[in-house]
């Protein structure tokens, strides 16, 4: 129960159980060999509903970062067998990055300048032992919202803010990383709404807005499977590898058909809309060179009559 009574009080509370709530999905490993001070952070960490991992040493600590991947987050003490925290940490750099997992390097030793090597081994924060709990769950709270801004930044720069879909910058990341393993097989198509200023003209621009994010629903339910995005405007486009060029025709003609046939209601009204598709399957000059030819198609699809795939 949260009093309303005190508005302060309130949101503050508020903003805590929401912060309890989202730590339960953020799993925090601690590697330490001493158990009593691992079961001390665990303990700590447990209070503040985090999922912990504990570790005794380095290889152990890796395995554990290996098996959980909700480990967002890594307390790791320099004083540990075999391998030293620092050395721990400069190996896990290899694999995890700083976008990817944080790193709280702890220390009992504080003369010989380690927070320095901490950092420059590639922990995001350090800490000395004895700490007070509240310095701990700064630091610890710190490196939790780096995390999520970070992922924040991630999801709002390859999103598209009206549709919801991936965009032209996500588009162009997921293809050239498909190019890397040099597929079989490509395939891309335009999509391009036909005579939609009119839409805008005789409905308004907020029925414009509406149509374009019914029609990117579409969009993602029918290419779950493949590569989809708002390239722009009114245009979405579709990248396919390692799928027959005639199944990709059959898709694209399933699509195009079933935007044919969807009846829209906006404020009471009704309307329909058509798309005009260029598909191109010629990979050789890389996506650009794919683009082009997409776009030709599209250009004869439009001077053909519209609500038509050319291939
Ligand atoms: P065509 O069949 O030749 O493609 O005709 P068209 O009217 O669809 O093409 P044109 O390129 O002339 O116009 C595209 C229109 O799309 C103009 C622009 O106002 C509208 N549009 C682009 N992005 C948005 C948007 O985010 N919201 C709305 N409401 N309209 C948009
Ligand atoms: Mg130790
Ligand atoms: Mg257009
Ligand atoms: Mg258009």
């Amino acid at each position: 129960y949260i009093p309303k009574e005190n508005a302060q009080v309130y949101e503050y509370l508020t903003r805590l159980l929401s912060r309890l709530d989202k730590n339960k999905k953020v799993g925090v490993l601690v590697v330490d060999d001493s158990r009593v001070s691992r079961q001390s952070m665990t303990a700590l960490l447990r209070r503040h509903n985090f999922i912990t991992f504990e570790a005794a040493s380095a290889e152990q600590g890796m395995e554990s970062l290996r098996s959980h991947s909700n480990i967002r987050l890594a307390i790791i003490d320099e004083n540990i067998p075999v391998m030293s925290g620092i050395q721990m940490i400069s190996e896990l750099r290899k694999t995890y990055s700083k976008e990817d997992l944080g790193i709280i390097g702890i220390s009992s030793d504080t003369t010989s300048g380690l927070s320095a090597r901490f950092i420059k081994s590639g922990a995001t924060d350090y800490l000395y032992k004895p700490y007070c709990h509240e310095e701990f769950f700064c630091r610890i709270m710190q490196n939790v919202e780096r995390l999520e801004n970070i992922a924040t930044i991630r999801r709002v720069s390859n999103s598209d803010y009206l549709t919801g879909l991936p965009n032209r910058r996500h588009f162009f990341t997921r293809v050239a990383a498909n190019l890397k393993v040099t597929p079989k097989s490509q395939s891309l198509a335009i999509i391009d709404i036909d005579h939609f200023k009119k839409v805008n003209d005789t409905y308004g621009h907020d029925c414009g807005d509406y149509t374009l994010k019914e029609l990117a629903k579409l969009v993602a339910e029918y290419f779950t499977d493949y590569t989809a995005a708002r390239f722009g405007g009114e245009e979405f486009c579709v990248y396919f590898s390692n799928t027959a060029p005639e199944k990709v025709l059959q898709i694209m003609e399933g699509f195009r058909k079933a935007i044919a046939n969807k009846v829209l209601t906006f404020e009471k009204q009704s309307l329909s809309c058509t798309v005009s598709i260029g598909l191109t399957h010629k990979s050789r000059g890389g996506i650009n060179a794919m683009i082009r030819l997409a776009d030709q198609h599209l250009y004869i699809a439009k001077n053909n009559g519209r609500n038509q795939l050319v291939d």
